[in-house]
């Protein structure tokens, strides 16, 4: 397969100044007319992207030239010496077929689209690349009873009834714009609508499409496109530019949703809720996502990607702003640790495997492989950096000239550098170097104090040992003191550091890191301090520092950033499971120390903290996060040390466990707001807890029975699951009972039993395999299964007879042949075999490598398994 480099970019050489798209829907025949007004840029033959089309006809300025064209399985081309031409391409696709979602698609009976990233060429002959912008009109003709609505982008400027039963319906979108954001939805659909004035007075008619069955679950989902409106107006200034803003859910849909420009379209799991339905966590996830697709309005629509090596332009930054909206619509500090998280869990192992890739990518064999943790979230954590380092004010002023300089164009990371650095006067040049450079950057900190001077000096050094020549990185630490009894000190820093150290407050500062080598001197402290470092994680990279135990739980108790009393509690977990792994694999005994059970009993008692910071402080690390530790990963000693840890904290903290549950019951009606939120997450940490001890079983059931709402009832089923209390079997036949025609809640039951981790975990996936309700076909279902078997059962995918392994590899490639992207998804953790023993690493091995040599494998699979064993 072919192997595109950034290198290689050169301009189009033509431009598309409009392009008018006429679809006759039809499921197995539908034709596409394209009448395109093409300009010449540069000499050369035109040639036009196209995959898995049949070819009618081509007409040239009114003449038939459909036997001068040269077609082959990527395109057309066609000779010509004209520099301006009309062009009429008529093409026919089967939607109906088309199973890898990618395109125009069918999905419950109705029609929808994915354009992105290379999807248009799979619809009509086009130059589908992101720096060719076009005005877009779209007549759609259609099956009036099959098909009452008829959407595409911009405004609809026409509509009517046709012959035989049909109808038809033109829009107009008077945006220039890429064709990855052009979008048709046709079917049988319902619709919830509202209003919202823009700032400037205009009214924006806002409609959201859904299956009829699902229109009672639309409200949050409207509630947080309103919410999503209001914000970017306040905080960045940006409002919307046209008249009507439209989502539509599906239930099969490759990804979370997609911007296109006046229609979204969204994967029905971001759009659908109801208390009975959705946890808090779909509820964040909704208004995230509305949020992040609305967003793309400014940052991806009107500012587009020159190329697809600029990915992260426009995602690492609309992930930055969709955090920032969740923060500031919930909690900063929860939804920061909840960030560092993922990225932890899920980009820090990417970046370690044999798909890293910077978050700028240098080459690309399938697109789509390249929607990953790096670009999207180590991409927001870079826009995070310019954040901190201009703070608010400067970094919008970056946007403002950002946008002034750059709307309607297709731009580069460079040119979002650049004005951030002009706006603001200041040098980012070595910003560049987090685009460039693969791999989690390593922070190493050692400390000195001299009692004659008093004077405080941390040693910073940053290396990245998989990167060859690695160069240094403009790196921000957040930072302060405490002293022996926790008290913040003053910062004070010499003459020769205060150049690089940039005061925030009296106790906070921002060290300016530029060199692989770096001092920072303090004076007037007066006793040895305990530092406080990476504030906000305010870089994305691993931090060592020697901390005693002690240092840790005067930080969990003390620190004023949130994040760091975090992270010394979860520090201080974690060196406590890696202690009984080491001891179960030495065959020692190990009791815990008093000192973890001190702080986290202080942490749960003290009903002044934010019970969701108490929540997510006195969680264990995941199984990922621990395994990411190692150099081998001994998945059997990490499983049992963390459960032991967990029956250890049970035990030790019953009573304040109980007492926690009890003080965060709200018999009131389900609300999604930050007190209601936090109750329940730490009512629910607490009960998983008591659940681990076998005289809670009645309280795990009653929580189940009582169905207050699906964040209760799926948290008490979960842990009934994973200690195998003995109601757990009747739960769970009694919830799918209940939920069995709910698509969303079916995937939940999937995805319970595909995580609970025993001996039986491959028969388990054995079974539900087989089940009806199983279907390679929709992507959620596949995820929900396949996905969180492979990823969080640990247990069961890393069997030591490989019958994990083997059952998700046959079905990777069975689903290769019907959507290549998501079997790539599929492919993750197998990337990662080098982490596991010799007989892990070759079972392994082997899977990946007759996943390779499947007859017709996609490229989307043969990138990821063949750059994972090479
Ligand atoms: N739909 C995906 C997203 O919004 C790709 N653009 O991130
Ligand atoms: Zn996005």
């Amino acid at each position: 397969p072919k192997v595109n480099y950034l290198s290689d970019y050169q301009p189009p050489n033509f431009a598309i100044g409009s392009v008018y798209l006429e679809f006759d829907l039809q499921p197995l025949a539908t034709r596409v007319t394209n009448r395109m007004l093409l300009t010449r840029m540069a000499a050369g033959a035109l040639h036009l992207d196209g995959e898995n089309l049949q070819l009618i006809s081509v007409t040239l300025d009114g003449l038939e030239v459909t036997n001068q064209c040269l077609i082959d399985e990527n395109g057309l081309q066609l000779m010509t010496d004209k520099d301006q031409f009309e062009l009429v391409v008529v093409t026919e696709i089967a939607p109906q077929s088309n199973t890898a979602l990618e395109g125009l698609y069918r999905t419950s009976n109705n029609y929808c689209t994915q354009c992105e990233a290379e999807g248009f060429r799979k619809i009509t002959y086009y130059l589908d690349r992101p720096d060719v912008l076009s005005v877009f009109t779209t007549k759609i003709i259609a099956d009036k009873s099959e098909n009452r609505y008829l959407l595409a982008n911009g405004n609809m400027v026409e509509s009517g009834d046709l012959a035989d039963g049909k109808h038809y319906a033109v829009w107009l979108d008077p945006h220039k714009k890429p064709c990855y954001l052009f979008a048709l939805v046709a079917g049988n659909l319902e619709k919830i609508t509202d209003t919202y004035t823009t700032v400037e007075g205009r009214e924006v008619r806002l409609e959201i499409f859904v299956e009829p069955r699902n229109i009672d679950k639309c409200d949050h989902a409207m509630q947080s496109l309103k919410r999503s409106m209001q914000w970017d107006e306040q905080r960045f200034g940006l409002i919307y530019d046209l008249d009507i803003y439209m989502i539509v859910a599906v239930d099969d849909f490759n990804m979370g949703a997609m911007e296109n420009k006046g229609l979204n379209v969204f994967n029905s799991k971001f759009v659908l809720a109801q208390p009975a339905t959705a946890t808090d966590v779909d509820y964040e996830g909704i208004e995230a996502v509305i949020g992040h697709e609305y967003f793309h309005n400014w940052t991806g629509n009107r500012v587009t990607c020159r190329d697809w090596f600029q990915l992260t332009l426009k995602e690492g930054l609309t992930v930055f702003r969709d955090q920032e909206f969740t923060a500031d619509m919930l909690s900063p500090s929860v939804k920061r640790i909840e960030d560092v998280k993922r990225l932890r869990s899920n980009q820090f192992p990417e970046d370690a495997g044999p798909m890293a890739h910077p978050i700028q990518p240098q080459s690309y064999i399938e697109m789509n492989n390249f929607y990953t943790m790096t670009v999207y979230e180590k991409g927001a954590e870079v826009v995070r950096l310019y954040h901190t380092l201009l703070g608010e004010s400067g970094f919008q002023k970056g946007m403002q000239l950002y946008f002034a300089r750059h709307d309607g164009q297709a731009v580069t990371v460079q040119d979002f550098r650049q004005a951030m650095a002009d706006a603001n006067a200041v040098d980012l040049a070595q910003m560049h170097n987090w685009y460039v450079q693969s791999g989690t950057p390593h922070l190493q900190v050692t400390a000195e104090y001299y009692p004659e001077t008093k004077t405080f000096t941390l040693t910073c050094k940053q290396s990245q040992p998989q990167t060859k020549d690695f160069v240094p990185l403009l790196l921000p630490i957040g930072f302060g003191m405490l002293d022996q009894h926790g008290q913040p000190l003053i910062l004070e820093p010499t003459f020769e550091s205060a150049a690089h150290v940039e005061l925030r407050s009296n106790t906070h500062a921002i060290l300016r890191m530029t060199q692989l080598e770096q001092k920072f001197t303090f004076m007037d402290v007066s006793s040895p301090p305990v530092p406080s470092l990476l504030r906000g994680f305010s870089a994305p990279v691993k931090l060592h520092f020697e901390y005693s135990n002690a240092d840790l739980a005067l930080l969990a108790a003390a620190d004023e950033d949130s994040f760091v009393r975090w992270e010394a509690m979860q520090t201080l977990l974690l060196r406590t499971i890696q202690s009984k792994v080491s001891a179960l694999q030495s065959g020692s005994e190990l009791a815990l120390s008093n000192e973890v059970l001190d702080v986290a009993k202080a942490l749960l008692e003290d009903e002044q903290l934010d019970a969701a910071l108490v929540a997510m402080t006195l969680s264990l690390p995941e199984l990922g996060y621990i395994g990411e530790q190692y150099q081998e990963v001994d998945v059997d000693a990490i499983y049992q040390a963390h459960h032991w840890l967990e029956s250890q904290l049970a035990h030790g903290l019953q009573s304040q466990w109980l007492a926690a549950y009890q003080r965060c019951q709200n018999n009131g009606p389900y609300q999604y707001d930050k007190i209601q939120i936090a109750q329940r997450m730490l009512k629910n940490v607490a009960l998983s807890y008591l659940g681990a001890l076998p005289e809670n079983q009645a309280l795990v059931a009653s929580q189940y029975q009582l169905q207050q709402n699906m964040t209760d009832v799926l948290a008490a089923l979960r842990i009934m699951l994973v200690h195998q209390h003995a109601a757990a079997q009747d739960a769970m036949q009694d919830f799918y009972q209940r939920w069995q025609e709910d698509n969303l809640v079916v995937d939940k039951w999937f995805a319970l039993q595909a995580q609970t981790q025993n001996a039986q975990a491959v028969e388990t996936l054995a079974v539900l395999l087989q089940h009806s309700d199983f279907s390679l076909k929709n992507p959620n279902r596949v995820r929900s299964l396949l996905g969180v078997f492979s990823r969080l059962n640990l247990v069961g995918f890393h069997r030591a007879d490989g019958k994990g392994y083997q059952m998700v590899s046959e079905q990777i490639c069975l689903l290769d042949a019907l959507n290549p992207q998501i079997a790539a998804r599929l492919l993750a953790p197998f990337t990662h075999w080098k982490r596991y023993d010799v007989k892990r690493q070759s079972l392994m091995r082997a899977a990946l490598q007759e996943i390779l040599q499947r007859e017709g494998v996609s490229k989307d699979v043969y990138e990821i398994a063949s750059k994972s064993l090479a």
